[in-house]
């Protein structure tokens, strides 16, 4: 039995990007991997490391919970919890930093891109970060970890951590790998196909959101960047935002960018795009449908409670050793 474990930040309204780089990763993975163990937690303290209006975040938190339940995720081999309810994520980050350092946390892209945007308030756990990642993950002895491209240096980092540790103070963590997809790791912008789609882009038209109404998603695709080349073809260096359109419909359906190539060779960008706002109505409608069943539901508290009380259960063992292993307190 292997033990599967990721998180999804509940800093903005959840994107296609996010669906498809890991929600729907996630519940393939559990389908395909019936004997293993799925814990999946929604990160709310790495929200907070940039400015969150309080009734916002607690709103989204619940969100994504749901989200994750309508689309397909088995509620009964999922430990699905809020990180914030587990306290020993934070102690076990503490430790971690004491096991990381600072020209390793300043190697890091998602805190350098921070830094060249000029933005002028980085906090302190904007830094830090990636430690209270890898005690996300190390504190449940994950062997798998499932995530987008971006996060591929985080979880290299959250290895290189565990291994440290274990050299120092003998063995004692899994060391992770990474499940990174091999077809929607990194769905881009739709209104600028060199950056990735993110929740908190500023312009709206560049992301499609998994609560968009049918004919905002269409109108958001109908007006996705695309170029003067007119040609159905996939060439990510001269033809970007077509091949980010290809790779989101490839992931979508399942199916190969080259067989979808070969379907629309003969049309043209209007019927392609037509089509591929079609799919993702139809892939995104049944979601929102029992997203809106669950969202108020006694059974999403419910499932919340039980997964706090299994992560909890596991991690305050996992810490109680850990803090013996570090020499801290008595005994
Ligand atoms: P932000 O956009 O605010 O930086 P985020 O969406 O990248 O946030 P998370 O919510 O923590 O951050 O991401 C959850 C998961 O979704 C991660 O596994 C991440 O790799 C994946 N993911 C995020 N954006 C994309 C994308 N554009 N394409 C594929 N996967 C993505
Ligand atoms: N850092 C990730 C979210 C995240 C995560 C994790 C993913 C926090 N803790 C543990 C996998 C495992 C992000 O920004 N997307």
């Amino acid at each position: 039995m292997k033990r599967i474990v990721s998180g999804i930040k509940p800093t903005g309204s959840l994107t296609l990007g996010n669906y498809l780089g890991a929600i729907k990763q996630f519940v393939k993975l559990q389908e395909e991997r019936e004997n293993d163990e799925f814990y999946l937690f929604i990160a709310d303290l790495h929200a907070i490391t940039t400015r969150q209006i309080p009734h916002e975040l607690r709103k989204r938190t619940l969100d994504i919970a749901a989200m994750y339940i309508a689309s397909g995720l088995d509620k009964e081999r999922t430990t699905m919890f809020i990180q914030s309810e587990i306290p020993q994520h934070v102690e076990l980050g503490y430790i971690l930093q004491s096991n990381v350092y600072m020209g390793e946390l300043e190697r890091m892209t998602q805190y350098k891109d921070k830094i060249v945007k000029g933005e002028d308030s980085i906090t302190s756990s904007l830094f830090t970060y990636p430690a209270l990642m890898a005690a996300d993950i190390l504190l449940y002895d994950a062997d798998y970890v499932p995530v987008g491209e971006d996060q591929k240096q985080h979880l290299e980092l959250s290895r290189d951590i565990a291994k440290r540790f274990n050299h120092y103070y003998s063995d004692f963590f899994t060391v992770p790998e990474p499940i990174i997809p091999s077809v929607g790791a990194r769905i881009m912008d739709l209104q600028d196909p060199t950056k990735k789609m993110s929740k908190s882009a500023d312009n709206p038209k560049g992301y499609i959101t998994m609560f968009d109404e049918a004919n905002i998603i269409k109108k958001k695709i109908k007006s996705a960047k695309t170029d003067s080349i007119g040609i159905i073809n996939y060439d990510p260096i001269k033809q970007p935002g077509l091949a980010n359109l290809l790779n989101i419909y490839a992931s979508a359906t399942d199916k190969k960018v080259e067989d979808i190539v070969s379907q629309y060779k003969d049309t043209d960008y209007k019927t392609f795009k037509e089509d591929l706002g079609q799919v993702l109505v139809d892939l995104l409608t049944p979601i929102q449908e029992k997203y809106q069943e669950l969202i108020k539901s006694k059974l999403l508290q419910e499932i919340l409670d039980q997964g706090r009380d299994r992560a909890l259960d596991y991690a305050f063992k996992k810490m109680r050793k850990c803090k013996k292993k570090v020499g801290l307190g008595r005994k």
